[in-house]
C-alpha cells in the first residue's frame, strides 16, 4: 500500500510527539510511512525522501522537529504539496522549532500547528486529504466527536468533586452543544451542519472562503488574493468578525459550507480561526496580522490550538503563503492548480 501522508523526524528523540500522530491516522485509516532524517545532520536525505516522495504519489508530508527546526522548511522546498510542521519542546518551550517552522519566506510555506500537537499535524493532514475524499472527512467528523465526547466525561468528573454550599447547576441541552463539533456526523447535526456534501452546490461555490476579521486586516488579505487570482482559483472574500457580529459569522459560514476550505486573516487575540475550526471539518489556514506586538500575539492565539481543532497557521503578515498552501492543498486532486503551482515555483526567482 502506498503511504497517503510521509512523516519526517528530526531525531528518534521526537518519536513521542509522532506517536500521537499515528493515532490518528491508525484511527482515521490513512496510511503513512515515517522516517527519521534531519536537515542538518542528513540533508541529502530530507531531499531524496522529498523528492521521491512528491513523485511516487504521496499527498501530505509531516515534519516533526525540535530546537532550530529547518526540517519542515527544507521539505517544503523541495515539494509541491503541503508540508505540516509540527514544533518539538526541547529548549525554550518549543518556541525556537515554532518560529523556524512557521516564519517561510513566500514561495515554501509550512503548514504550523501548536508546540507538541503531533495529533492535530495529523488531524490537518487527514482534513487536507479529506477535501478530496469524502469518507476521510467523514472519519475526521467522528473523530472529532470523540474529542466532544472526552470534554464532556472530564466535566463531569470534576463536577462530582464540587459540593459547595452555594453551587447551583443549569441543566442544559447537551444535545446542541454535540451538533456544534463533527459537523459531519448528520446524526448529530441535524440542525447545524454547516458543512455540506451536495456536489451539485458544489459547482456553484467559490473554492476558498477569505475571512478578515477587520478591514485593517484587508492590505495582507489582498495578498492572497492577487495570488488565487494568479492560480485561478475561485474564492469569497468577507470582512466578518465572530466577536463583534457572532450571528453574521455563523450566518456567513452557512452559507459557505460547500467550499473546499477557509483562509481567515486577523491579528490581536485571533479568535476568526478558531471559531472557523469549531465549525467545520474543512482545512482552515491562518495568517496572523501584526496590529499590535509585531504579531506574535496573533501567532501564538493562532497557532497554539487545543487537540482537535488545528490551524494551518503561516508567517505574521504572509497573506501570499496562506494562498500558496491552500493552492497545494487543491493541487493534491485538481491537475490543473497543481500545474501553475509547478509553473510558479520554477519561475519564483525570476519574479521577484
Ligand atoms: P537529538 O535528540 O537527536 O540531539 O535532537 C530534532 O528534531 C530534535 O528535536 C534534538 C532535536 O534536534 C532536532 N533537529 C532538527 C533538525 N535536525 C534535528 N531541528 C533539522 O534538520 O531541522
Amino acid at each position: 500500500m502506498k503511504p497517503n501522508v510521509m512523516i519526517l523526524l528530526g531525531s528518534a528523540s521526537d518519536f513521542k510527539i509522532a506517536e500521537k500522530a499515528i493515532d490518528v491516522f491508525e484511527t482515521i485509516g490513512i496510511s503513512y510511512d515515517i522516517k527519521v532524517a534531519s536537515a542538518h545532520r542528513t540533508h541529502e536525505k530530507v531531499k531524496n525522501i522529498m523528492i521521491e516522495c512528491t513523485e511516487s504519489g504521496v499527498d501530505v508530508f509531516l515534519g516533526i522537529a525540535g530546537l532550530s527546526a529547518h526540517l519542515p522548511g527544507i521539505m517544503a522546498a523541495n515539494t509541491y504539496k503541503p508540508v505540516i510542521g509540527v514544533p518539538v519542546d526541547v529548549k525554550l518551550g518549543g518556541l525556537d522549532a515554532l518560529f523556524a517552522s512557521v516564519q517561510m519566506p513566500f514561495g515554501a510555506p509550512v503548514a504550523t500547528v501548536g508546540i507538541d500537537r503531533g495529533e492535530n499535524g495529523a488531524l490537518l493532514a487527514s482534513q487536507i486529504i479529506g477535501i478530496h475524499d469524502r469518507k476521510v472527512r467523514q472519519k475526521v467528523s467522528t473523530l472529532r466527536t470523540d474529542f466532544f465526547d472526552k470534554v464532556q466525561k472530564d466535566e463531569e468528573k470534576i463536577l462530582k468533586k464540587i459540593n459547595g454550599s452555594y453551587y447551583s447547576p443549569i441543566n442544559l441541552n447537551i444535545q446542541n452543544f454535540k451538533s456544534r463539533s463533527g459537523s459531519e456526523n448528520k446524526e448529530l447535526n441535524k440542525n447545524q451542519n454547516f458543512d455540506s456534501n451536495n456536489d451539485e452546490n458544489k459547482k456553484n461555490s467559490p473554492s476558498i472562503s477569505v475571512i478578515a476579521g477587520s478591514y485593517s486586516d484587508m492590505k495582507i488579505a489582498k495578498k492572497t488574493t492577487n495570488f488565487l487570482d494568479k492560480m485561478q482559483i475561485s474564492y469569497d472574500i468577507s470582512v466578518i468578525s465572530p466577536i463583534r457580529y457572532p450571528e453574521r459569522f455563523e450566518n456567513y459560514l452557512k452559507n459557505t459550507g460547500d467550499v473546499d476550505l477557509y483562509i481567515a486573516i486577523t491579528g490581536l487575540s485571533a479568535h476568526v480561526t478558531g471559531a472557523i475550526v469549531a465549525k467545520t471539518e474543512k482545512p482552515v489556514i491562518g495568517v496572523p496580522c501584526p496590529i499590535h506586538l509585531d504579531g506574535i500575539d496573533a501567532l501564538f492565539s493562532m497557532v497554539n490550538m487545543p487537540p482537535g481543532v488545528p490551524v494551518a497557521t503561516v508567517g505574521i503578515g504572509n497573506g501570499g503563503n496562506a494562498a500558496f498552501l491552500a493552492s497545494e492543498m487543491l493541487g493534491i486532486g485538481d491537475k490543473k492548480v497543481m500545474e501553475n503551482i509547478l509553473g510558479f515555483k520554477s519561475n519564483i526567482d525570476r519574479l521577484q
